[in-house]
């Protein structure tokens, strides 16, 4: 099977030329392409690729225990960045293990690539030993994918699939690669592949942007409803500046946090299922709601047709295909968010007139904070999250897994830059909150990141703490420890008349098992230790942490507007 590195084969002219295994070629577009991180878990069809890996010193491969937690990894790479994020896996169960992953970061609009190895040409179609056909497994979660039968095609099909990856709007690429295919040797390439095809950020058109000006001059209650698209397309800068030239309120989505600095007087915090009270008022009461790099996700609308009722709707997407979707848009603008927000700012340089419209958001503010109370004896969610918010200035990059820790970290968490909140929002994927920290503290080593979890999602990638100690990895794991699937207990009690089905756990001791990785752990059970330990776990220098926190096991996430109904139906808690 092993192909040696380099062979020099005469030319018939008296030359000699190198020839390189399409392994190699893979390797070397992945470094002129930039790549310095992969994350992947290798097998046998993968071995020419791990091989020719063995001397890419320059690009720092991650070997995790899960394939799953590459992908996860990949896109926390992707998020805190903004660079494409890249995993491997050999065929078959390697390639499986990505799935989740790569629906997440579809669903979420997160640039990465998956390279995944396959069984050789010869006999795909045949049932050989791992093959799975992973483009077809992949592609309803893909923006694209690439079977690669020619080692000469592999540059340019690299190249593209970054492209493809990160323009327009994000998300991710397969690229599937024969055993054959990557042992083969080949003299040539396909010479150097060709410039990017996709077009540059695309302008907004003028009398749209005329249009949503026109629109919001008018509105007496206008609100701005931005997303994850806001932080893609790069257009914080662009977002706040409207917001403080108009004096718009603002509010985010999951997906969108960080996507202005939250402790900005003018955003109200997060909307939909646990958004803050004022947040759903206000897009309850609004006239115009400017959407931007939002897909109406049901967990912000609810009921659809009482999704800001009185509301006329300006939509700024990139992706045509999600104006008008699952809300027609008054004014449609397909463009580049930040080209957008930026020519909106032009358009509408003063404040408007919304002094009434702030008495009455004002009003609700004060009337409706989030609230929780602490006692002396059980430590509530609520205020760890505070606290960690407190402890770090809002400055950490925040993590999260899924359930009421998300939806708790989402409400108290209050980013102040983009790239420094990231969940798991369109699929809600338990088991991505430490994986995906990982990747992110990879792609940036010198911050502070925090992966905030549930007991529940934590056992589904937990294996990997081992990398994260392997390489050194400072993330701090902060478990948010209740007991059980917190979130389906809530749901249980509220709407299954409290019939608890299959949602107690039992835990290990967290502490304890991060020690045996050979990282730090502890666990607290007072509140009044709550805040000394936080600020031990942000201090540990260097090596992941555990910190178990046991907080109050019947604490439910409030408000809470039920799924499918409307903001009259909220629970106000
Ligand atoms: C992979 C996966 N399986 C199941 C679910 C359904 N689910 C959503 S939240 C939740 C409970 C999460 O419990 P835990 O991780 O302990 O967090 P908590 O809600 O207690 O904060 C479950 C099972 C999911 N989102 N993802």
């Amino acid at each position: 099977m092993a192909t040696s590195a380099v062979q020099a084969t005469p030319t018939g002219s008296g030359r000699e030329v190198a020839v390189r295994i399409g392994a190699q070629v893979l390797v070397e577009t992945l470094r002129r392409l930039g790549v310095t991180a992969i994350f992947g878990h290798p097998g046998g069809a993968a071995l020419p690729i791990y091989d020719a890996l063995y001397d890419a010193r320059d690009i720092a491969h991650v070997l995790v225990r899960h394939e799953q937690v590459a992908a996860h990894a990949a896109v926390g790479y992707a998020r805190a960045t903004g660079r494409v994020g890249v995993c491997l896996a050999t065929s078959g169960p390697g390639a499986t293990n990505l799935v989740t992953g790569l629906t997440d970061a579809y669903m979420d609009s997160i640039p990465v690539v998956a390279i995944t190895a396959q069984v050789p040409t010869a006999v795909i179609g045949r049932d050989a030993f791992q093959e799975a056909d992973i483009i077809g497994l992949t592609l309803p979660i893909t923006k694209h994918s690439y079977l690669v039968r020619d080692p000469a095609d592999l540059p340019a099909a690299l190249t593209e699939a970054f492209a493809v990856a990160a323009s327009g709007r994000p998300g991710p690429v397969v690229v599937d690669v024969p055993r054959d295919v990557s042992q083969t040797p080949l003299a040539a390439t396909r010479g150097e592949p060709a410039p990017s095809r996709r077009a540059g950020p695309r302008a907004p058109h003028a009398g749209q942007i005329a249009a949503a000006a026109a629109l919001l001059r008018d509105a007496r209650r206008p609100v701005i409803y931005a997303g994850g698209g806001v932080i893609s397309a790069g257009a914080s800068v662009e977002l706040t500046r409207l917001v403080d030239q108009t004096g718009v309120p603002v509010t985010v989505t999951l997906m969108g946090k960080g996507a202005i600095d939250e402790h900005h007087p003018r955003c109200l915090g997060m909307l939909g299922m646990h958004g803050t009270v004022c947040a759903n008022y206000a897009v309850d009461a609004a006239d115009v709601v400017l959407a931007v790099g939002v897909r109406f996700d049901d967990r912000v609308t609810g009921r659809l047709r009482d999704f800001a009722p009185q509301a006329r709707f300006i939509h700024i997407d990139i992706d045509p295909a999600e104006i008008g979707k699952n809300k027609p848009a008054h004014v449609p603008i397909v463009a580049d968010a930040r080209a957008a927000l930026g020519a909106l700012a032009d358009a509408l340089p003063d404040p408007l007139p919304l002094e009434a419209w702030w008495r009455q958001l004002e009003e609700w503010q004060a009337r409706y904070p989030l609230r929780y109370r602490q006692g002396d004896d059980v430590i509530k969610p609520q205020f760890v999250c505070e606290t960690l918010a407190r402890l770090t200035g809002d400055r950490a990059v925040v993590v999260t897994d899924v359930g009421q820790h998300q939806m708790w970290a989402a409400q108290f968490c209050r980013p102040r830059a983009p790239r420094t909140f990231i969940s798991s929002g369109g699929l809600g994927a338990m088991g991505f909150g430490f994986p995906a920290a990982l990747g992110a503290q990879v792609a940036r080593p010198d911050a502070t990141v925090v992966a905030l979890v549930g007991d529940g999602g934590f056992q589904m990638t937990m294996q990997d703490l081992i990398t994260a100690v392997e390489w050194r990895l400072p993330v701090k794991v902060v478990v948010l420890n209740n007991g059980s699937l917190g979130m389906v207990r809530q749901w249980q009690e509220f709407f299954y008349r409290q019939r608890y089905s299959h949602v107690f756990l039992r835990n290990p001791d967290f502490a304890r098992l991060a020690e045996v990785f050979g990282a730090q752990g502890r666990s607290v059970r007072r509140p009044d230790e709550v805040e000394a330990a936080l600020a031990w776990m942000l201090a540990v220098p260097d090596g992941p942490c555990v910190l178990d926190v046991h907080v109050d096991p019947q604490e439910n996430c409030l408000p809470m507007i039920p799924s499918g109904q409307s903001v009259k139906e909220m629970i106000l808690g």
